[in-house]
């Protein structure tokens, strides 16, 4: 039975609503960690190193060696970093497809994520997953979704078990701005409210949903406001901070530790197109140079070179070593063998025949046979 108390509905202005007035969360609650100059310059580090690993999957998906979609955090580096820190390992994460740095921040070898993007069998999803699912319950990484929202409902759910085991972890759940648009948001959004449940969700405003803008498709395009309408606590940081994104992710895991939903909105850019097929035409080259202006890397670096905590050549050390690790991991992936044809139903509820409800989910209609030879009749 959950420790936590869970609410019932109270009317409204009985005074049993808690957060009745969702404002930013202004104050750091006591116990909270501070950065320092040795992990500001560590938060650096994680992002240069997403940015090399990015780079080298962008180009071996052009080399045809990366199949399927695949989805850069070019730009976005400063915000993953920032919320992964926040993080108990114990803790758990959703994510949508934008998830190669999450998977690298959470701590799951780069060999293997590199390997999950070139579709082999020392991936972390054994390559049957791919760019936009990667999973692994070791360090509770429960994916990567391609379908939008996909995810909220999955970690609202995860909150929900996690509060009626009683114990003290709680779920992030990240997304893009497009994604408040989605109903599964806001019904996920209503009832983690309504249940008190133990999670933080993270819009990761990169202003394009694809290739329309925030302002065009959100009548609120202040996202953080979302939360208001379910008296859910909420705060907007500035994403190109890594410091201040850990900062109000710790305040936000905080709040979620202390059995309360809470909606934290990331502002970022987004460097390149949606993905890496997307030349971005649709933006101006204004736009584009303000954009590489405000690159989180560029505007970090820049910060911990006044702060005296690097020097250019401690900058041109960490590059490097970025570099080969992505080139290494990328060597890796391409030696790694594709998986075995016969494993294709192992891991999922699908069956050779779609649909068929006459056996439980994962069980097969047929007896193993070669995938070619099987004829797929209905
Ligand atoms: C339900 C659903 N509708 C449409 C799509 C196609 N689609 C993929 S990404 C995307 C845009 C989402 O934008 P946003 O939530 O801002 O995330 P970003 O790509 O900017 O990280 C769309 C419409 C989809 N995958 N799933
Ligand atoms: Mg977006």
């Amino acid at each position: 039975m959950s420790t936590r108390q869970r609410t019932t509905v109270a009317p409204p202005n009985s005074g049993a609503h808690q957060g009745t007035t969702p404002t930013a969360v202004a104050e750091q609650p006591a116990g909270t960690d501070t950065v320092a100059g040795e992990r500001a310059v560590d938060f650096y580090r994680q992002m240069v190193f997403i940015r090399r690993f990015e780079e080298r999957a962008a180009r071996a998906y052009t080399q045809a060696l990366i199949g399927g979609y695949c989805h850069l955090n070019l730009g976005e580096e400063a915000a993953v970093v920032g919320l992964m820190a926040a993080l108990r390992p114990t803790d758990y994460l959703f994510t949508n497809y934008r998830e190669h740095g999450y998977a690298l921040t959470r701590g799951i070898d780069p060999n293997r994520v590199m390997a999950e993007l070139f579709g082999r069998s020392d991936g972390v999803s054994k390559g049957w997953g791919g760019s936009m699912h990667m999973f692994d319950l070791e360090k509770r990484m429960l994916g990567g979704y391609g379908i939008v929202g996909g995810q909220i409902p999955l970690a609202t759910g995860a909150a929900l078990a996690i509060d009626y085991r009683g114990v003290d972890e709680i779920v992030m759940c990240t997304m893009g701005d497009g994604t408040t648009n989605i109903g599964a948001f806001h019904e996920s959004l209503n009832i983690a409210a309504l249940w008190n449940l133990p999670i933080v969700y993270v819009v990761i405003n990169n202003r394009l949903g694809m290739a329309t803008t925030v302002d065009k498709s959100s009548a609120e395009p202040e996202l953080y406001k979302r939360a208001f309408s379910y008296r859910m606590a909420a705060e907007r940081v500035d994403g190109l901070d890594p410091v201040a994104v850990f900062e109000a992710a710790q305040r936000a895991v905080a709040v979620a530790r202390g059995g309360k939903p809470f909606l934290l909105e990331v502002l970022t850019e987004r460097l390149r197109g949606h993905s890496v097929v997307d030349p971005g035409k649709y933006r101006g080259a204004e736009e584009i140079a303000l954009t590489k202006e405000r690159d989180p890397l560029v505007t970090f670096a820049a910060h911990l070179v006044d702060d005296g905590l690097l020097t250019e050549t401690e900058i041109t050390v960490i590059n490097d070593d970025a570099i080969e690790r992505a080139i290494a991991a990328a060597a890796f992936a391409e030696a790694s063998p594709f998986p075995d044809v016969s494993t294709l139903f192992d891991y999922t509820y699908a069956t050779p025949v779609a649909n068929d409800s006459h056996r439980l989910p994962g069980q097969c209609l047929f007896e193993p046979a070669p995938f070619p030879e099987q004829e797929i009749t209905r």
